[in-house]
């Protein structure tokens, strides 16, 4: 048994941002399987936001909400006091606010789009019986989603990652929101974006996102066997 246990589904984009942390970082952890349709009332004690991921460490506390922290950015947070090698936080100041940056901007733009403007639209319908909202995702995708992988693509301006020349929470979350993408409807078109297509595909690469991507498949291959093509 692992001292890290993280609560969540491989399919959030979130506890993917922290499953890639925890692979860069090379620490060990158990994954524990929590729905949110709808959340068991021993988990909502953990999450007061009534969010997944929470991650817990067992060497401060196994039970109850002692050793638990809610919140993928706390949580990456912490992981980075806890182990600090490698760094997945630049050191200068400014690079460590461009990249806090970037991390919000991923989770609260990108994921407003990835995953309510497409993934909610197409696939929880599905695990209710019910037909996709293509309309939604089809907007989302051709009309929401563009002015926000240019601004990806201006600012990755042709350089392998996103603040300071080395990977950093930037990349890993920017990528655990484009995975999201990926994993309904495929990556975004690469002659028109191929500086975030590219960054994505070598972020594929690191042992917490192949390992969740492999996850989410399995998850999804009877909900969403094709990917779709909302061109
Ligand atoms: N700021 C939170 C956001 C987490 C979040 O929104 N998680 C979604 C799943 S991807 C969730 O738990 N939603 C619960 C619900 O919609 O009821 C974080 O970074 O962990």
């Amino acid at each position: 048994m692992a001292d890290l246990v993280l609560y969540g589904s491989p399919l959030s984009p979130f506890a993917r941002k922290v499953e890639m942390v925890l692979g860069e970082k090379g620490l060990d952890y158990d994954f524990e399987n929590v729905s949110i349709l709808p959340m068991p009332d021993w988990f909502a004690e953990l999450s007061p936001a009534r969010r997944i991921p929470v991650l817990r460490d067992r060497s401060i506390g196994e039970e109850g909400i002692l050793g638990t922290i809610p919140d993928s950015s706390a949580i990456c947070g912490y992981l980075e006091k806890k182990a600090p090698t490698p760094a997945v936080y630049p050191q200068s100041a400014y690079e460590y606010g461009r990249a806090l940056f970037m991390e919000e901007y991923a989770d609260s733009v990108m994921a407003m789009l990835g995953g309510m403007g497409i993934f909610r639209a197409v696939v929880f319908p599905k695990f209710q019986g019910k037909e996709s909202d293509l309309d939604t995702a089809r907007t989302t995708w051709r009309e929401k989603l563009p002015p926000v992988l240019d601004y990806l693509e201006q600012t990755l301006d042709g350089n392998a990652f996103f603040v300071g020349g080395e990977l950093s929470i930037a990349d890993i979350s920017v990528a655990a929101q484009i995975a999201q993408l990926d994993i309904v409807v495929g990556t975004p078109d690469e002659a028109r974006w191929p500086g975030v297509v590219g960054h994505y595909q070598r972020m594929t690469e690191l042992p917490g996102l192949t390992s969740n991507l492999a996850a989410c498949s399995k998850v999804l291959a009877n909900v969403v066997p094709e990917k779709l093509d909302l061109s």
